[in-house]
């Protein structure tokens, strides 16, 4: 029997909990710094929604602040007022209609908080010049151009920030997001938690594996009680901090199968972040082996991300079930279109969908 008719592949829809996915191409989260006080702006619409009409699946939305500490940078988009959600929900209805789903990234910066603007070179900024002091599970500064060290959180700190999160979630939901990812990744906040690197509490939220993955775990239990049943929750992870000692793959299988037993329905694979002096061997689709453990040693979905640009490459990764769903970054910002031409190039043509005004050009 030829079984190729059955295989899931880059333009199959894909069905999580009531969200379908036309397809198994997603936008990866990437942060524009052109916030206003926290709230969208017309960047925002055109940005995102240039990828809604280029035929993405999924587009989720930057790293958005559940507090203005948890900013990187004071351009940051934001979720911790009410004034922050109509602004969203007005993206959020253009991206349906272009029949994307719409989803969000809810962040805190931890110890790389207060920052500049990449174009504005990226370093802490002091107290006196637009910066605020951070936050972390230990008072260790990143180092480099972060020289800043964070304030320990206190246990009550930790309460307010999950508080923030679930107020976050709540706004999210209010504007009409349908697919919400957690980011513990990139030596942020919640990595900071997870890694014994950076984590040196000996408290109940440091120290052993169980101490540090609770901050997380709490978190997602109190978000996942207010997210709707029928909607998706992602986690994104740094699988690895590539240094000995820190955080591994198989920390990261094992916290795979606790998200999944709180609700969690696809875990966002990337690397790195947490310290500023490591080589990571990065070539083509190098973080795909981790979405491809956590997706076969757990059961749950996994999205793959990093230097994926072509589409037979991206169309493989699905095929071969080493990920459910496929993230583009920096490719997606030089090709707003790749959707359509992927489709093209693998012979997709009656799946290549282009908005009626286009109608001519496909
Ligand atoms: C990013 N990335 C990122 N990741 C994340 O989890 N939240 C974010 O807000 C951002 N912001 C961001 C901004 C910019 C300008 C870039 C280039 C990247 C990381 C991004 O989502 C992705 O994981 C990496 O870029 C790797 O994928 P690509 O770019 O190789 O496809
Ligand atoms: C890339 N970046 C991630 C960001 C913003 C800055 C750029 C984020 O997650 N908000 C990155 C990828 C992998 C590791 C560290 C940083």
């Amino acid at each position: 029997m030829n079984n190729k008719s059955v295989q899931p592949h880059l333009f199959q829809p894909l069905i999580v909990r009531s969200v379908r996915l036309r397809n198994r191409i997603g936008v990866s989260p990437m942060c524009q710094y052109s916030s206003d006080d926290g709230a969208a702006t017309d960047w925002h619409l055109v940005h995102l929604g240039a990828r809604a009409v280029g035929g993405a699946g999924l587009i989720i939305a930057e790293a958005t602040a559940v507090s203005p500490e948890g900013r990187i940078t004071p351009g940051d988009a934001g979720i911790w007022a009410d004034k922050h959600i109509e602004p969203i929900a007005r993206i959020n209805r253009f991206l349906r209609q272009h029949g994307a789903v719409p989803g969000i990234q809810l962040a805190h910066a931890g110890r790389k908080a207060s920052s500049a603007r990449p174009w504005e070179g990226h370093n802490h900024l002091a107290d006196n010049a637009g910066g605020w002091p951070t936050l972390a599970p230990s008072p260790l500064p990143f180092g480099g151009e972060l020289p800043k060290a964070p304030r320990a959180m206190t246990e009550a700190d930790i309460a307010r920030v999950q508080n923030e999160f679930v107020a976050g979630t709540r706004r999210a939901l209010s504007a009409g997001c349908e697919w919400l990812e957690l980011h513990s990744a990139h030596g942020y906040l919640s990595h900071e938690f997870l890694s014994p690197l950076t984590n040196h509490r000996t408290d109940r939220y440091g120290g052993s594996y169980d101490n540090r993955v609770r901050f997380l775990l709490e978190t997602t239990r109190a978000v996942r009680a207010v997210w709707p049943e029928r909607l998706p929750l992602a986690v994104r992870l740094s699988c690895t901090d590539w240094t000995p000692g820190g955080w591994d793959i198989e920390q990261s299988i094992e916290l795979a199968r606790r998200l999944k037993a709180e609700g969690v329905d696809l875990i966002d694979c990337s690397s790195g972040g947490l310290l500023s002096d490591v080589r990571i061997p990065t070539a083509p689709s190098y973080q795909v082996p981790f979405a491809e453990r956590i997706r076969r040693e757990t059961g749950i979905l996994t999205a793959a991300v990093g230097l994926i640009t072509s589409p037979v490459n991206a169309d493989e990764i699905v095929r071969n079930g080493r990920a459910d769903v496929v993230l583009l970054g920096r490719e997606f910002l030089r090709e707003p279109y790749w959707p359509l031409h992927a489709a093209q190039n693998l012979g997709h043509t009656t799946l290549a969908s282009s908005p009626n005004q286009y109608a001519r050009a496909w």
